[in-house]
């Protein structure tokens, strides 16, 4: 790592002062070349204060949530590469290395600091174990996304990605659409092995497990009818059809056999039930051309920012 690589540590913040310090210090150790950032989201304990004088440059982000803090810092500040990691000295600084050299080396765009990978040892409580299972699984079962870490906060990235990608993400949910619209933009992902530490005796988790999780399965969820809404129109047409053949073939198999139709509940319920699906259907096909159109203009539209910069 040398050469003419501006790196930007981002650690967003609320209410960190216990811990704040030491990660700076340990940042500035590992990587003295970086510039230290806090995005300080309404802290009431003088985290800002600490992480100032601690010679991190500190910015304020007042709509509240980790995501809007992210959002912040990826717009406004500039570096060629960035560092995001959490305030509360759970991630190891000395791994920063590991996790700086395939994107320094050109081999990834974004790397991961996986907590679960085969040889980690993290130090997870047992509902944020099981999130870390349930999510994944989500996300590659709807999406064809592997990773075996969704949710951490420790990541490397390049400035093509970070500049790029529309993140919409106002909390914790931004992890994972930071991986997700990564992966559908073809950029290249690399989860490097890291162990997590528990916070501090006094230090508190902004995370709330049920409300963050469900609003991450929630985010997943929306990612995946924008971005393979075949998938997920054709999938509930489908359904609705096979649904709508159970009243159906009870209808047929009794006109068949009298000619007559008695059950006309059945055979109304059976109509909509069809007619539903194949709506649902189409509306995934004109949905997944619309999205192709899209996925053109912007790849135009990099094209055209690339040669914009150029011009200037
Ligand atoms: N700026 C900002 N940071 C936040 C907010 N919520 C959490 N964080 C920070 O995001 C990081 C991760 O949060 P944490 O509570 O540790 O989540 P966990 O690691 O999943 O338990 C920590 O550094 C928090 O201080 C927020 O609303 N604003
Ligand atoms: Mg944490």
């Amino acid at each position: 790592m040398s050469k003419l690589e501006r790196i930007a540590v981002l650690v967003p913040c609320l209410n960190e002062a216990l811990t704040v310090a030491k990660v700076v210090d340990d940042f500035r150790l590992a990587l003295p070349q970086a510039a230290i950032y806090v995005i300080d989201n309404g802290s009431t304990d003088g985290t800002p204060e600490i992480a100032a004088a601690h010679g991190a440059q500190v910015l304020y982000e007042t709509r509240r949530g980790k995501g809007f803090a992210m959002r912040t810092a990826f717009r406004r500040i500039e570096a060629d590469i960035y560092v995001m990691v959490d305030g509360d000295d759970t991630y190891p600084a000395e791994s920063i290395q590991a996790l700086l050299e395939p994107v320094v080396a050109g081999k990834a765009d974004m790397t991961i600091g996986s907590r679960t990978m085969a040889g980690t040892s993290s130090d997870f409580k047992h509902l944020n174990r099981l999130g870390n299972r349930i999510l994944p699984w989500l996300l590659r079962f709807l999406l064809r996304v592997r990773v075996t870490d969704l949710l951490s906060g420790y990541r490397v990235m390049t400035r093509d990605l970070v500049k790029s990608l529309p993140i919409a993400a106002r909390d914790f949910e931004i992890e994972a659409e930071l991986t997700v619209k990564s992966v559908e933009r073809s950029f290249r992902l690399i989860e490097v092995p890291i162990d997590l530490r528990a916070r501090p005796e006094g230090s508190f988790s902004k995370i709330r497990i049920f409300r963050d999780g469900r609003r991450i399965a929630w985010t997943i969820l929306l990612l995946f009818r924008d971005y393979r809404p075949m998938a997920f129109f054709g999938g509930l047409g489908l359904a609705l059809m096979l649904v709508g053949l159970i009243p159906g073939l009870v209808v047929i198999t009794e006109f068949i056999k009298t000619g007559l139709v008695p059950r006309f509940p059945s055979a109304i319920l059976a109509v909509a039930l069809e007619l539903a699906g194949v709506l649902s259907i189409a509306v995934g096909l004109v949905l997944s051309a619309v999205s192709r159109r899209f996925q053109e203009i912007e790849i135009k539209l990099d094209m055209l920012g690339d040669r914009l910069s150029d011009d200037s």
